[in-house]
């Protein structure tokens, strides 16, 4: 089958890029995973990431980065290549780019300044602090407040499901001004860790283990010079964050279907049963035919969004949101399939598949469920066909 980047949507940068990724992570992501404190490891895979030069993708040349602006191809290919080697390895990087996107798109050029160099680096860890316990998909409805107070805000209120909480040198963070009511009275801020009146609440175990807490803001003062853009724009630019970001999750879930199918592939050849090996069934010809179209189809939608944005200049937003439907869902049918493949080695733990399982399925959940693509797409198709009776 046909090698992905030879497709039009990539330069010779990105062919290059990938190439060199392959022989840097061969040399610097053996360590296991399993086990390990992953604050401790997700610290040392950003140090590690910034200093073979890989976190440039995640900011724009004037600060250190690799192309005049974000390129979301280039930051497609470092997360679809690092999932598939490792999940923890795919986080690290994603995280540094999703929080400090909103700093990219709406900050000034002195918070620009102040922070995206040091997140190219990997000498600050960055974190996206958008969700609450009672606003996830509904994240018009957040409650936390920011309270202008002379030269400072105050924010009260909690934050959860904030990937690298603890371990982040600053959130972006999404406070209610209240200029208006609903998603046009909400402001970002960006917010340094060590702030008096911001704690990390509560640390959260989940399935697939990656730093993960929740944050409490207690009369948290900051100056006003801590929001990013203009007071009352930061649901959009929350979303024109996302619109960046979403790209990459769908990569990241093609990283892992990849992944799964190395390990179906190789154990298809290898395993005997009735006096043939595994990959002689049809049955098992059809779940790999299923398994290897449902990775091109979800690939070939990831990278159109990526192309759409870097090169048509689009927000591309219904692109994005079918990249990310489409690529995540396709992901964990086939990680399911692998691991039906491997009988009762599937669930056994320690095995690839067995990881990849637990970790595809925050993918369908996080920045935007499936059931919130699902109407970012409709709502887009009803628009499109208004537009053009
Ligand atoms: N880019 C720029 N502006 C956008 C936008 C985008 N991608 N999406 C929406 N907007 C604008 C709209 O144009 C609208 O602007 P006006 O007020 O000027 O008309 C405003 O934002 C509100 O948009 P909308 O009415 O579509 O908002 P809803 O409250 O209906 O919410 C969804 C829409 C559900 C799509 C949104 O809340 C969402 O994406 N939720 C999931 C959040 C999420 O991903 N959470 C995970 C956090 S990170 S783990």
């Amino acid at each position: 089958m046909s090698d992905c980047l030879e497709w039009p949507f990539f330069d010779a940068g990105h062919r290059n890029q990938v190439r060199d990724l392959h022989a840097w992570s061969a040399e610097h992501l053996l360590h296991a995973e399993e086990g390990a404190d992953v604050d401790q490891v997700c610290r040392s895979l950003v140090a590690e990431l910034g200093e073979g030069g890989w976190l440039k993708h995640c900011v724009a040349a004037e600060y250190g980065g690799g192309r005049d602006a974000i390129d979301v191809r280039s930051l497609c290919l470092m997360r679809e290549n690092l999932a598939r080697r490792s999940g923890l390895a795919d986080f690290a990087f994603a995280m540094q780019g999703l929080g400090s996107g909103a700093i990219s798109l709406g900050g000034s050029p002195s918070q620009k300044k102040m922070y995206l160099p040091q997140v190219a680096s990997g000498k600050l860890i960055a974190a996206f602090a958008l969700s609450e316990p009672e606003a996830g998909s509904d994240v018009g409805a957040l409650a936390t407040t920011a309270r202008r107070d002379g030269e400072h805000y105050v924010l009260d209120g909690e934050k959860t499901w904030i990937s690298n909480g603890g371990i982040a040198d600053f959130y972006c963070v999404f406070a209610r001004t209240g200029e208006a009511p609903g998603s046009r009275g909400i402001s970002g801020f960006v917010i340094d860790a060590d702030t008096p009146g911001l704690e990390i609440a509560e640390k959260i175990q989940v399935i697939a283990p990656h730093p993960l807490a929740t944050l409490r803001f207690n009369n948290c003062r900051i100056p006003a010079q801590s929001l990013l853009g203009k007071p009352g724009s930061g649901f959009k630019l929350a979303m024109q964050t996302l619109d960046i970001f979403r790209t990459s999750v769908a990569a990241a879930a093609v990283g892992f279907a990849r992944h799964a199918m190395d390990e179906a592939l190789a154990r298809c050849i290898s395993r005997k049963m009735f006096g043939q090996t595994l990959g002689d069934f049809q049955l098992t010809q059809a779940a790999l035919a299923d398994m290897a179209t449902g990775i091109d189809a979800s690939a070939l939608l990831t990278y159109r969004a990526a192309w759409t944005r870097d090169c048509l200049g689009l927000a591309a937003t219904a692109e994005v949101a079918m990249a990310k439907m489409v690529a995540t869902e396709t992901a964990q049918q086939v990680i399911d399939k692998a691991v039906q493949l491997f009988g009762g080695l599937g669930v056994k733990s320690g095995m690839a598949v067995e990881r990849l399982y637990r970790e595809i399925r925050a993918l369908r959940i996080y920045e935007g469920a499936t059931e919130v693509q699902k109407l970012i797409i409709g709502r887009q198709a009803i628009k499109d066909f208004a537009g053009h009776p």
